[in-house]
């Protein structure tokens, strides 16, 4: 990778990977592009474009003036959002992901999009999730992911590009909180924590689903984009997990820094039934044998430095 674009570069991930692609691989060298601008370092530290996605075109012209040679496509809607505006999902989460496709083709550039435990329905096996199993996910989130993992193999069997793909679980940052995603609470959770030492949770005690630490997934984005291609054998679809929590499991985690933390449930329907629809923990055997992925954040250590950052990030009193 030496000059790469970033689509949805102010999203949950993308606001972190371009600042750490920007240390890894030099500020100019990494253009971040979204459909808004904002005054925050990937805007202001840094080669920045508007672009919507659905209009391939300007995605062409961004990618060859900056002579590209990796497209790394994040910009999508997640599942709580996709499960409220289906065809708005289908038409910017599919639409753009031809359209990034399209443009690494044209010119051959390395490419990354993330897939997602959300790719799983009910009838696929719930516990240690194989790397090879059902894919008849309920959610329209489910099915672009699905889809985008198909697609993705069809454009390096048909035309050799390099893709390649990670199903990450839930992600967990303190930099730039989700939007419309179902894993969200997990996030959410920690802010609560830090402000009012208190969180009422919308997905129910006991619904375990994977999740990462944002630093674990920034690695394993870097660590896949700079593996000897030859390893790879499942190439756009990596199970990648650290941990399998339900909302007490983070709130024990809590308390061991916060004692007077206080967990109440109002369970939200709609998100419930995606996270009921979603394994309980996911098998990242491939992961380890193909790029040698290793995450380095268990739940203890992840709450530590949440609440920490959090703490700072605030001024507040919290977590020492
Ligand atoms: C979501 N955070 O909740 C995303 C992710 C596995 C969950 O895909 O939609």
């Amino acid at each position: 990778m030496k000059k790469i674009l970033v689509t949805g570069a102010l999203g949950q991930i993308g606001s972190e990977l371009v600042v750490k692609l920007r240390e890894v691989y030099g500020e100019h060298n990494v253009m971040a592009t979204d459909i808004r601008r904002t005054d925050n370092e990937v805007v202001c530290n840094g080669p920045f474009e508007l672009l919507d996605v659905t209009d391939g075109r300007r995605m062409f012209e961004i990618a060859k003036a900056h002579q590209a040679d990796t497209l790394i496509h994040l910009a999508a809607l997640l599942s709580a959002t996709a499960e409220a505006k289906p065809l708005l999902a289908w038409n910017l989460n599919m639409g753009g992901l031809v359209n990034a496709l399209e443009v690494a083709r044209e010119l051959n550039c390395k490419f990354f999009t993330p897939s997602s435990i959300g790719a799983f329905g009910p009838t696929t096996p719930k516990d240690n999730t194989p790397q090879d199993t059902i894919q008849r996910p309920t959610t329209m989130y489910g099915v672009n992911k699905v889809a985008g993992e198909l697609l993705c193999d069809y454009y390096f069997q048909k035309f050799s590009l390099d893709t390649r793909g990670l199903r990450f679980p839930g992600l967990i940052s303190y930099v730039t909180p989700p939007g419309g995603g179902t894993t969200d609470y997990a996030v959410e959770i920690y802010y609560e924590a830090v402000k009012r030492q208190a969180y009422t949770s919308y997905i129910a005690k006991n619904t375990f689903m994977d999740m990462m630490y944002m630093p674990d997934a920034l690695k394993a984005i870097i660590d896949l984009m700079e593996a000897d291609s030859s390893r790879l054998t499942h190439r756009n679809a990596f199970n990648v997990t650290a941990m399998s929590v339900d909302p007490e499991a983070i709130a024990t985690a809590i308390r061991r820094q916060i004692p007077e933390f206080k967990l109440s449930y109002q369970v939200d329907p709609v998100r419930q039934a995606i996270a009921d629809s979603w394994p309980n923990s996911i098998d990242a055997t491939a992961s380890r044998d193909e790029w040698g992925f290793k995450p380095e954040f268990d739940l203890d250590k992840m709450t530590k430095d949440m609440l920490l950052k959090l703490s700072q990030k605030y001024s507040l009193v919290g977590a020492s």
